[in-house]
């Protein structure tokens, strides 16, 4: 047997005195302070004890890897809950933009409808000078055509106008300087023959009739228009004459 192969079992018995030396050492100690006691060598070992008492329960373990499976019909919508507590609230935001000032407004507007009554003035005189002949508060106007007297009436009241009726000679003589041929006035006596009156009803205060007129020529006259040289003269309503109307400014 060479020295390699034989160390291991050298090693054991270097160990197995060793561990005899240190339990001769231990009884002797004993027997030193109880000398009763025999030192022996040792026993061999007993046989296992019986099962100790079950642990304490362990803590829950990991789900499993089994399969899952398919998920259910979503349940019924459960009572509506009772509201929350009111949030907290937001920054207080940048202060706005000022407001118009009323005053200024006001101040424009009144300056835009000056702007707009002196424009719309202008205009108006244009058109006087232009167009139509003014006497006082009254201004005059043809459109230069002839029609029967109702449809004259009917003209200048779309307009917001009445049938140029002359209260005087100075009104009498605008109209004269208006036309170019003769033309209906706003006075008639289809009401009561003979007693003419204008289109209000009130009876005429100034008249200017031609020689002989009126004259109610047959079968009757119950309109006014004026000649060419200003007077006036009775005729047939029906007839077509030159429409003149007059408007208050
Ligand atoms: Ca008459
Ligand atoms: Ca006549």
């Amino acid at each position: 047997m060479s020295l390699f192969t034989s160390l291991p079992f050298l090693l054991l018995i270097v160990v197995t005195a060793s561990w005899a030396d240190t339990e001769t050492e231990n009884c002797e100690n004993i027997q030193k302070t109880c000398p009763v006691i025999a030192c022996g060598p040792p026993g061999i070992n007993g046989f296992p004890g019986k099962d100790g008492r079950d642990g304490a329960k362990g803590e829950k373990g990991e789900p499993g890897q089994g399969l899952r499976g398919l998920q259910g019909p979503p349940g019924k919508m459960g009572p509506q809950g009772t509201p929350g507590i009111p949030g907290i609230p937001g920054p207080i935001g940048q202060k706005g933009d000022p407001g118009e000032n009323m005053d200024d407004y006001i101040s424009l507007a009144t300056s835009e409808r000056a702007t707009l009554r002196s424009e719309l003035n202008q205009i108006r005189n244009w058109l006087i000078f232009s167009l139509g002949k003014r006497v006082g508060k009254k201004v005059f106007f043809t459109n230069g055509k002839k029609m029967p007297f109702n449809e004259v009436k009917t003209l200048c009241a779309r307009f917001q106008g009445h049938v140029a009726t002359p209260m005087n000679a100075e009104e009498n003589r605008a109209v004269k300087n208006l036309v170019t041929a003769e033309a209906f006035l706003g006075i008639t006596d289809q009401e009561t023959e003979g007693q003419f009156v204008d289109l209000t009803g009130r009876r005429v205060t100034y008249q200017n009739w031609n020689d002989g007129e009126p004259n109610n020529a047959s079968p009757g006259e119950h309109c006014v228009t004026l000649l060419s040289d200003g007077t006036w003269n009775d005729i047939a309503c029906s007839a077509s004459f030159l429409a003149v109307c007059e408007f208050s400014i």
